[in-house]
């Protein structure tokens, strides 16, 4: 593959861009090779900047569940946008989208609060739940992200100390030292630290099912627990459905593992590929934010009516069509079946997690069910086959620690030319 205007755009962006990107992944640092621009995308495939054709299971990183450029969203994103791009007063769309998400979860949520971003729906959520409960401290868990706020870019510390450590130089060790970390699906590191801290913990927040690094799903146990605990120690359970969100099942993890947390945070597809984010909660929790009550968040672009449009287009679509869900599942499941495959008939003991249409083989003999057990990777082996993929025109996430994204755009063929790929490429390794 020629890449000669991918490399020339990505000289003249690392002149005006830190690293030459908008957002640090998209830079393909981690698996040593220079990033491809994309110039277009239609269904499942995205063309760059030199013409190079490539199967994506990026999907903008899980928004673009229909695929890209879908006509009924395009439709909608002119429609809106001959309507005018932006009001600074509200719309009708702002209240169809609410409708929607509430609806969706109803058995979580009473109210929901549009921003722009994944990062600004978890920031907000965790300042809602600080004010409602009047305690400082949240508890994440390693392997989990959430956005780049500053309260949940923090580490575990050191030894036996509970509270954070920044894992981004600007952080403060004051905003790390409220923050504690546990190990992902550890029930009795929880609870030991609900023991130790329980009046302290205004939240816990945590993705049902972590697409960071790469797919590990909780157990139904360990969110069972957490659900428990928080009731018990009258703290906010927060679920980040930024990526499960209407996409494990309509109404998300919480659908899927038929838990319902107190606060949720929404990005990627209810946005349709526009800006976006959400937090959502029960009434006495939502009535907190301004300009009901006393905590503040706002945004100028909040709600926008293009990123409404393209929203409310793609879940409907998602409610409306009884069999996408099943349809999704099954394709991912062709896809995780055919890598076993693979994988056993070139004697290779990689492992491949699929929870939905969200899968990641992680190149590790080990069960991954935590971050510890997913940095048992052997992260070359990965830069080598994401490299031999690319080459072949299947674009994966440039970094083992990401998911592989089915849309209903792809097809069965596209799927069996993407296992062709995989086997060319795992090839090296027997
Ligand atoms: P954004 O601020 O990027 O819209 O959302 C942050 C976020 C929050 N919660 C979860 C579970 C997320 O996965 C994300 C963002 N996901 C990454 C991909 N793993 C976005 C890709 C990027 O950072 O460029």
């Amino acid at each position: 593959m020629i890449h000669t205007n991918s490399e020339h755009l990505y000289y003249k962006a690392q002149k005006l861009i830190p690293g030459g990107v908008n957002s640090p992944v998209r830079a393909f640092k981690s698996v040593g090779t220079s990033p491809v621009f994309a110039a277009k995308a239609y269904g499942s495939v995205i063309e760059d900047v030199d013409g190079n054709k490539y199967i994506d299971y990026i999907c903008s990183w899980g928004p673009l569940i229909l695929g890209h450029s879908h006509p009924l969203l395009l439709d909608s994103i002119t429609n809106a946008a001959k309507l005018g791009s932006s009001f600074g007063i509200p719309t009708a769309a702002e209240v169809e989208m609410a409708e929607l998400i509430v609806s969706a979860y109803s058995s979580s949520v009473d109210e929901v609060r549009m921003v722009n971003s994944g990062t600004e729906a978890t920031m907000s959520a965790l300042r809602v739940a600080r004010g409602y409960t009047g305690r400082n401290k949240i508890l994440k868990f390693e392997g989990c992200y959430h956005g780049h706020n500053d309260s949940l870019l923090v580490k575990s510390g050191s030894g036996t100390i509970t509270y954070g450590v920044p894992t981004s130089l600007g952080i403060t060790a004051a905003v790390a030292h409220d923050t504690i970390v546990a190990p992902y699906n550890d029930i009795e590191a929880v609870t030991a630290i609900f023991e130790a801290h329980s009046h302290e913990i205004a939240a816990v927040i945590v993705e049902p099912v972590s697409g960071n690094m790469g797919v590990v799903s909780a157990t139904i146990e360990f969110l069972q627990a957490l659900r428990d605990l928080t009731a018990t120690h009258g703290a906010v359970l927060i679920f980040d459905e930024v990526i499960t969100g209407f996409r494990l099942a309509y109404g998300g993890a919480s659908e899927y593992f038929g838990i319902a947390p107190d606060m949720i945070c929404f990005g990627k597809i209810i946005g349709g590929g526009l800006p976006v984010g959400a937090y959502a909660g029960k009434r006495a929790i939502m009535d907190v934010v301004s300009p009901v009550g006393g905590v503040y968040q706002a945004g100028t672009l909040s709600g926008n009516p293009l990123a409404m449009a393209a929203g409310i287009t793609q879940l409907k679509y998602l409610r409306d069509t009884a069999t996408i869900y099943a349809d999704l599942d099954a394709k991912a499941a062709y896809l995780e079946s055919g890598i076993n495959t693979i994988l056993r008939e070139l004697n290779l003991n990689f492992t491949v997690n699929r929870v939905g249409s969200l899968l990641c083989l992680f190149f590790t003999s080990h069960k991954v069910t935590n971050y510890d057990e997913a940095l048992t990777c052997d992260t070359q082996k990965f830069n080598i086959y994401f490299q031999s993929l690319l080459d072949q025109g299947i674009l994966i996430g440039p970094s083992q620690f990401e998911a592989m994204f089915i849309s209903a755009a792809h097809t069965y063929a596209q799927l069996d030319t993407t296992l062709a790929a995989i086997r060319v490429a795992l090839n090296q390794f027997k």
